[in-house]
């Protein structure tokens, strides 16, 4: 009896050692691989965060982005008109695409698709009143009389227009009687179509320095042997000052150049120096050469003509003239507008004139609208600041004032935030 519980005893603590070992091996098991991926991933930290070439981080995106980068820059190389410096553009292409807080190296920015979805998203984050009002209208079971002028209030609100607003909610009205329903999921559709047409959906919005090449005849261009040549699209920047068109001026060189297109920017906003030094900056940023004068409050149509002169010697694709909007008075708009243009044209035609609106002024930069309109001639609007706006309704507002589209909408500040104007997604996002 003793003997077999002492054999008892020991056959127990045998198992207890050997489960106590086999334990123990697994956690040594499991502490070793531990160790070995946190080692890998702090080795990864440290090739990235040293500076290593992103080639050498073992992701293919890096490395796909850091061929896109240097085959750029080797294309600046090659194309030294194109470049402030050569070694500057391979410079700030190269940590486009070694960054990874930068997003988007300098060749791939966002596609259009997504800067929609985007637009999409910040349009109905935006604590949108407009939105959030019809919905609380429409989320009743039956319409009143109040309802409808809370309705057109609420277009008021996001400046729609006195006459736009009148005549949607008149519309809607109507209709609703004809087909003797105030139910509001309809009402509602009925407002997304009547909003969608009032928008445009089968405008072109399309930049007229992006649409194929017509080219001054051959005649015109003595040595050369084709029916036309290729000239750059020349695109002015007009608006109220601090509406963003230094800005729109740098995201619109940025899709240019993502679309392999040689710039040239024009800094003919002389009436302050720092006006030029922002626009070299954005320059600098999206690997596009500025002409501008060194000489403070230097004739800025004389600025434009040498743009133009550039552009048209170094064979650019396209040019930007970025313009001053502090001018004292209506006159002297007309005055330095018209000669910009003026000047500009004896080199190159004029394809573009974009008046920049910002969002969050709403109706009040209707007047001015119309007066830049009278200076120069418009030709597209970018409404920049949508991003932050509750007001998006001018769209409707300025397209009918001016008789022009909105081609491009300002979404943020960064490089990327500028997006071709898509009406669903408006429509959708101020209905959100
Ligand atoms: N949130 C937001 N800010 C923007 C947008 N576009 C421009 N801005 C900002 O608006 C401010 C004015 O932009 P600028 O590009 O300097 O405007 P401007 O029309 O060139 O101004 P002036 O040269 O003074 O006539 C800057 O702080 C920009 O960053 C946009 O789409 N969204
Ligand atoms: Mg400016």
């Amino acid at each position: 009896m003793n003997m077999d519980s002492s054999m008892i005893i020991a056959i127990v603590v045998i198992a207890i050692v050997v489960i106590a070992a086999l334990i123990a091996a697994v956690l040594v098991v499991r502490s070793r691989r531990h160790r070995g991926e946190s080692n890998t991933a702090s080795e990864a930290d440290e090739s990235s965060g040293a500076g290593a070439p992103a080639a050498q981080v073992p992701s293919a995106p890096g490395s796909a982005s850091l061929e896109a980068a240097t085959s750029g820059g080797a294309q600046a190389q090659s194309e030294p008109a194109f470049a402030p410096t050569a070694t500057g553009d391979v410079e700030s292409a190269a940590s486009a695409a070694a960054s990874p807080a930068a997003g988007h190296p300098m060749e791939t920015p966002e596609s259009a698709g997504s800067r929609i979805t985007r637009l999409r998203a910040r349009l109905a984050k935006s604590s949108n009143p407009f939105g959030r009002a019809l919905f609380n209208i429409l989320a009743k079971d039956h319409l009143a009389e109040s309802d409808w002028e809370d309705v057109e209030d609420t277009l008021l609100l996001a400046d729609v227009g006195a006459d736009a607003s009148a005549q949607l909610v008149e519309e809607l009205r109507n209709d609703a009687r004809v087909t003797s329903t105030s139910d509001p999921v309809q009402v509602r559709d009925a407002l997304r179509a009547k909003l969608l047409d009032l928008v445009g959906t089968d405008t072109d919005r399309r930049l007229n320095a992006d649409k194929p090449v017509t080219g001054e005849p051959a005649a015109t261009q003595p040595g050369t042997s084709d029916a036309t040549v290729a000239q750059p699209g020349v695109i002015i920047m007009v608006g109220v000052n601090g509406t963003g068109k230094t800005t729109t001026a740098g995201k619109l060189a940025r899709l240019f150049v993502a679309e392999r297109k040689k710039v040239i920017m024009g800094a003919a906003d002389t009436f302050r120096a720092a006006a030029a030094d922002q626009l070299e900056t954005w320059g600098a940023k999206v690997g596009v050469r500025v002409v501008r004068s060194e000489k403070d409050g230097a004739d800025p149509a004389s600025v434009a003509f040498e743009a133009a002169q550039q552009a048209k010697d170094a064979d650019a694709d396209v040019l930007i003239i970025d313009t001053a909007g502090r001018l004292q008075n209506k006159a002297n708009l007309m005055d330095e507008l018209g000669k910009i243009r003026r000047v500009t044209e004896k080199i190159l035609p004029v394809d573009e004139v974009l008046l920049v609106l910002d969002a969050t002024t709403g109706q009040n930069g209707m007047a001015q609208a119309k007066v830049f309109a009278e200076a120069i001639g418009v030709t597209g609007v970018v409404l920049s600041k949508l991003d932050g706006s509750a007001k998006g309704g001018i769209v409707i507002a300025v397209q009918q004032e001016l008789g022009v589209p909105v081609k491009l909408v300002g979404l943020g500040e960064g490089p990327d935030d500028l997006a071709p104007f898509d009406a669903p997604a408006f429509v959708d996002g101020i209905l959100a």
